[in-house]
């Protein structure tokens, strides 16, 4: 079911030292369906390699577990991140001319790693791009196409990129890149897809937020790895698809994306600038404190709930994100603590949060008026509060810091 990891995944070096271990936890998207259901537990713990300055899980479970089928995430639920994709899809657009396709810019390309439910090509399609994805789960791949997105029902590896030869001129990877565990493999599978000239546009969650705003809960086990742009660097310079332009997004607590291409355009100065700032996590003693971080967080929760309860409190949750499912467990909540988590989320309503056992309902469940409303999606905070604003309910923010608003 999984294998443990010796070697760094980027630099393939053995020297690679514990800072954090979050113990045995669920794997936060096997949702069961009865409160009964045995649920399996895997190690959770987060190496540095001393080498690239690469932060990776210390197990690799396997991607046909967790991603086949049933995989209950899908991205179009959430408004912002809907807005986010069409503002990507607007940023590429604004590249075209940079980028000397042999059949030109008349219908521009664009095929989308983990497609998941088609969000963000459906968001390229309205601004007359051409579209296709690979997505490993079925159900999702089968949503995808039912949109008339042409969707490969696969995991995307050489072997499989082989197949689908083309010359888009732009390939997207948005939050899956820190789900890859054979990253090489997946850059070698590139240049099959994307046109010499083309852009390699990868998003992925950024390693010094994650440290800055104490984001521990998105650490779990379908992110292998935790990413600074030093490694990222070094793996696709040598994958010979170098980046030559990053931007830092606020998307999911703080990302990045970056821009690779086999063609050499000019270095923008935000590559530079970004290895500059973030120099202090290429050293072991920036993470030693982490730990420390964690422990606050999850006690000050535990401790606001617990007096939540003695004072006879109704409290739910919004927000059955992966994270959330991660923190409930780290805090061991039960119904004690919070009485249902809603989510809109069709896949996710009439099932259990795993180790804890917490009902997912619906957003009728918000009827039964809440006393306190605890956001465990708080990337979303503005949008889930936007949407219960009518309740008159306090807001517990759990992440940088437990907060009531
Ligand atoms: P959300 C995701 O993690 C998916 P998660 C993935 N694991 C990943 O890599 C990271 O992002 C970066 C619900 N919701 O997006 C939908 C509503 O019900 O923060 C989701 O279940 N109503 C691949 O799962 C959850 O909340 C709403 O209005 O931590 C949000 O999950 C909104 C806005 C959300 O990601
Ligand atoms: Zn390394």
């Amino acid at each position: 079911m999984y294998r443990t990891v010796t070697r760094c995944r980027v630099c393939k070096s053995s020297e690679l030292e514990k800072y954090l271990d979050l113990g045995n936890t669920p794997l936060v998207n096997k949702l069961p369906m009865s409160s009964s259901e045995r649920i399996e537990r895997y190690p959770l713990e987060v190496l540095f390699c001393k080498e690239c300055a690469l932060s990776q899980l210390s197990i690799v479970v396997s991607p046909e577990v967790l991603y086949a089928s049933n995989y209950p995430y899908y991205s179009s639920v959430s408004k912002t991140f809907r807005e986010h994709c069409h503002q990507m899809a607007l940023d590429l657009e604004a590249m075209l001319p940079m980028i000397q396709h042999p059949y030109g810019n008349k219908f521009p390309t664009v095929s989308d790693i983990a497609s998941n439910d088609g969000c963000l090509l459906e968001e390229f399609r309205k601004e007359g791009f051409v579209v296709s994805g690979f997505e490993p789960c079925k159900e999702l791949a089968a949503v995808s196409t039912s949109k008339l997105i042409g969707t490969v029902n696969d995991f995307f590896t050489e072997e499989c990129a082989k197949n689908y030869s083309s010359s888009r001129h732009f390939v997207t990877a948005t939050n899956v890149f820190a789900h890859v565990d054979d990253v090489q493999d997946f850059l070698r599978g590139i240049p099959y897809l994307l046109d010499k000239s083309g852009v390699l546009v990868i998003e992925v969650p950024y390693l010094v937020d994650m440290i800055q705003k104490n984001e521990f809960d998105t650490i779990y086990h379908e992110h292998l790895s935790y990413f600074l742009l030093k490694p990222l660097v070094r793996l696709f310079r040598d994958a010979g698809i170098p980046i030559f332009k990053v931007d830092k997004l606020s998307i999911h607590g703080g990302s990045i994306r970056i821009y690779a291409s086999q063609t050499p355009y000019e270095k923008h100065e935000s590559v530079d600038r970004m290895l500059n700032d973030e120099s202090a996590y290429h050293h072991i003693s920036a993470y030693y404190d982490f730990r420390r971080q964690v422990r606050i967080v999850v006690d000050n929760l535990d401790e606001l709930l617990e007096s939540l309860h003695k004072q006879g409190k109704r409290v739910l949750g919004y927000g059955a994100s992966a994270k959330g499912v991660n923190l409930m467990n780290y805090c061991k909540l039960t119904t004690n603590d919070v009485q249902a988590i809603v989510d809109e989320t069709l896949t996710k309503q009439g099932h259990y949060i795993p180790g804890c056992n917490i009902p997912i309902v619906s957003f009728a469940e918000f009827g039964n008026k809440p006393d306190y409303i605890v956001l465990f999606a708080w990337n979303f905070a503005a949008e889930l509060m936007e949407k219960t604003k009518h309740l008159g309910a306090k807001y517990i923010i759990p992440i940088p810091n437990v907060e009531i608003v």
